[in-house]
């Protein structure tokens, strides 16, 4: 069992949490950055909180945000972590459209506001630093499969915030000698992925649509490709990085693509029901073509799913598929989900969710009805 420190910031998010379950299994000490918010916001990480009056804790949350450089260098002198894992950012690439200033002051300067501590703290050679890159910064198509060495072309102000982002952390392993790495992560999901990005989204409407919580639901461009892996497998990865000899960037994919128009069709069969794709275009419209599934009761020829164009981004990135045999053959990362295990992991955790919700509807109570 090891007893190292660990800092994750996004703690409360999808791979934070994750990640803080990997790592506290492996006998870390683990701290997390949490931001304010008006509501709890610890939904994904509530099963490993742990009472402050107990003694031999080994989960601490912190409050702090990406864009206060006071807060940051005060918990990082603090907890003096052997490990810092930033993955706090404001994630969404649409929403990044909206809020482009706030978008690079998080996500890029928030970066270089965590490596800049490390070294005014004078403690770059005990601590390590995970950078969560992304695929979204390859962007407009320049080669596939892509890998360390394919050139980037953002196409949001997520992806050129996350851009900053990446040459900082190259700059200071480089300027100072610290350890610090990128991991150019590709799309991972699980079922605790954030409800607004679109496998959760296709998930969450397939299972309330089955079970006549919904009519409808809508998406926006169905022919994006993405490499899609399980949320599992790539905070090991994460944690790989750190443990290697040299600070490096690394590629983490599973190398296969996907259309989102598949995505939908995996969902729906998951449950036993088959779709006809009809239209094109803004037009293109999904019907039940048969559901042999007798828990559910959809007719034949029923619309399920439309396209609504307020779901295309300004620039869009059409197809991700990446290379990580640089991971796999020096660090040994192989996942061990496939697409087919992360649409079924998907689909029974949020067919159970959807379940409570019919119960409370039939019962006479209010169920959410928001999305987005
Ligand atoms: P989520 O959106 O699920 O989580 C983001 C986390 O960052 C949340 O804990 C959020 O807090 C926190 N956060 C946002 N803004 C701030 C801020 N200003 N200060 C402090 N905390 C903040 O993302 P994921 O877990 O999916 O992704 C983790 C990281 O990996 C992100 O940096 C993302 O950009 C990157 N990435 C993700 C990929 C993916 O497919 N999931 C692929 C490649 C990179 P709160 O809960 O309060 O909102
Ligand atoms: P992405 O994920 O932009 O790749 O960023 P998202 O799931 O939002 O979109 C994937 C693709 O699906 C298309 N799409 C829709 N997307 C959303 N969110 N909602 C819709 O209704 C919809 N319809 C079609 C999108 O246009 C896109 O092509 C994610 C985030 O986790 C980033 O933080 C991370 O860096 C990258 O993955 C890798």
């Amino acid at each position: 069992m090891s007893n190292k420190v660990a800092l994750i910031t996004g703690v409360t998010g999808q791979d934070g949490a994750y990640l803080s379950e990997f790592l506290l299994k492996k006998g870390y000490e683990v701290h997390g950055l949490k931001r304010r918010s008006s509501l709890f916001n610890t939904d994904r990480i509530d099963h490993l909180y742990q009472d402050p009056h107990i003694d031999n804790r080994n989960f601490f949350l912190h409050y702090g945000d990406m864009t206060d450089s006071t807060n940051l260098i005060r918990l990082i002198k603090e907890i003096q972590p052997d490990e810092i894992y930033n993955l706090a950012a404001m994630s969404h690439v649409h929403v990044s459209f909206e809020i482009p200033e706030y978008t690079g002051n998080a996500d890029g300067l928030g970066t270089l506001r965590i490596l800049d501590a490390v070294r005014l703290l004078g403690i770059e050679k005990k601590t390590r630093i995970y950078q969560a890159s992304t695929s979204e910064l390859y962007g407009k198509v320049q080669e596939v499969p892509q890998s360390e060495t394919t050139p980037f072309y953002p196409r949001s102000p997520y992806a050129v915030a996350k851009m900053y982002a990446y040459w900082i952390t190259v700059n200071y392993r480089e300027a100072y000698n610290m350890y610090a790495c990128n991991g150019i992560l590709f799309n991972h999901e699980s079922p605790i992925r954030g409800e607004t990005f679109v496998t959760r989204k296709i998930t969450r409407a397939v299972s309330r649509i089955a079970l006549g919580l919904q009519d409808k639901f809508f998406l926006g461009n169905l022919d994006a490709e993405r490499d899609w892996g399980h949320a599992k497998d790539y905070v090991r990865m994460m944690w790989m990085i750190l443990q290697a000899e040299e600070a490096e960037d690394w590629v983490i994919a599973t190398g296969k693509t996907t259309r989102v128009r598949e995505f939908v069709r995996m969902a729906f069969a998951e449950l036993g029901i088959t779709l006809e794709f009809k239209g094109e275009g803004v037009e293109e419209k999904a019907y039940v073509l048969a559901c042999e599934n007798p828990d559910f009761q959809l007719e034949k020829g029923k619309e399920v799913l439309a396209v609504d164009p307020k779901y295309f981004r300004p620039t869009e990135v059409e197809l991700l598929i990446g290379d990580a045999s640089k991971a796999n053959n020096k660090l040994g990362w192989i996942p061990k989900y496939d697409l087919q295990d992360l649409v079924k992991d998907m689909m029974q955790s949020d067919i159970k969710l959807m379940q409570k919700d019919q119960f409370l509807k039939e019962n006479g109570y209010d169920t959410l009805n928001y999305f987005e």
